[in-house]
């Protein structure tokens, strides 16, 4: 059995490295939209009609069993409509409110994701459902996204994160648990943890591939390969490559034209 996994570009590798770990068996594709990056600042129609295109045609060519839509900004917009035109189930991935707010009572939650998800509605009514009881600061970066794309080519000098979120930290001192609400995010975690070692970073990466584990059963002979594709007519993207590496031989790494 098969899982797509789709984004923009390297973030959803975050969510596909849980699901791996957890359900090391199934078969997993990886498709960035190199072709259209990035997302974050795109207007909401044009990225529904994107993300439908290409999720479309990807699930056409590849027929995968389930599809992970590995990207905030586009799960926050487009989830319903995908899961009006597919027949197989769409799992999205929303910024991890509900458990931040949990853990942290009636203290201060941060969220860090695009600028386009800090915006949505869907925000909204995620803090009002499950975050009433604290207060919930909200930063959106689009810098963050292209420091975690080169993060995996060249590595990112940390001063450049330092500057860019510190004064945020620096203005809520109250701040004990931020939300990573962008897939791209928790790959420059480890960079995070060393500047901000106080902070408790909360991703949605091991929940969903729980929910992943309770919706296909791998068979178990299945030997879990491992596929890159990405949107543009550039070569293999070398970081993604290399991750994907790490985790496993890659069994097919061609590119996908919607
Ligand atoms: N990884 C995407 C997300 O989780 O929102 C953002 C990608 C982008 O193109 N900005």
């Amino acid at each position: 059995q098969s899982v797509l996994f789709f984004d923009s570009g390297v973030g959803g590798l975050s969510v596909l490295e849980q699901v791996r770990l957890q359900s090391p068996q199934l078969n997993l594709h990886y498709l960035m939209d190199d072709a259209a990056f990035p997302y974050g600042v795109k207007h909401d129609d044009e990225l529904s009609n994107r993300v439908l295109t290409v999720c479309l045609a990807a699930v056409n060519q590849l027929q995968p069993d389930l599809l992970v839509i590995a990207c905030n900004t586009a799960s926050t917009l487009a989830l319903p409509l995908l899961r009006q035109q597919l027949t197989i189930p769409v799992v999205g991935v929303v910024p991890a409110i509900k458990p931040a707010a949990q853990l942290a009572g009636n203290g201060q939650i941060g969220l860090l994701a695009t600028p386009a998800t800090v915006t949505r509605l869907y925000i909204s009514d995620l803090i009002q459902d499950f975050a009433e009881h604290c207060k919930v600061e909200r930063f959106g970066s689009a810098e963050l996204v292209c420091w975690a794309e080169h993060y995996l080519h060249t590595g990112v000098a940390p001063d450049n994160l330092y500057d860019h979120l510190n004064p945020w930290f620096q203005q809520h001192p109250q701040m004990s648990h931020v939300v990573l609400g962008c897939t791209h995010f928790p790959l420059l975690k480890p960079l995070m943890q060393q500047l901000w070692p106080a902070i408790h970073w909360i991703d949605s990466g091991a929940a969903i591939a729980r929910r992943v584990a309770t919706l296909l059963t791998p068979q178990a002979d299945s030997t879990g390969q491992l596929a890159l594709h990405w949107t543009s007519d550039r070569p293999a993207p070398a970081g993604a490559s290399r991750f994907l590496q790490r985790l496993g031989p890659l069994s097919d790494s061609r590119p996908l034209v919607p």
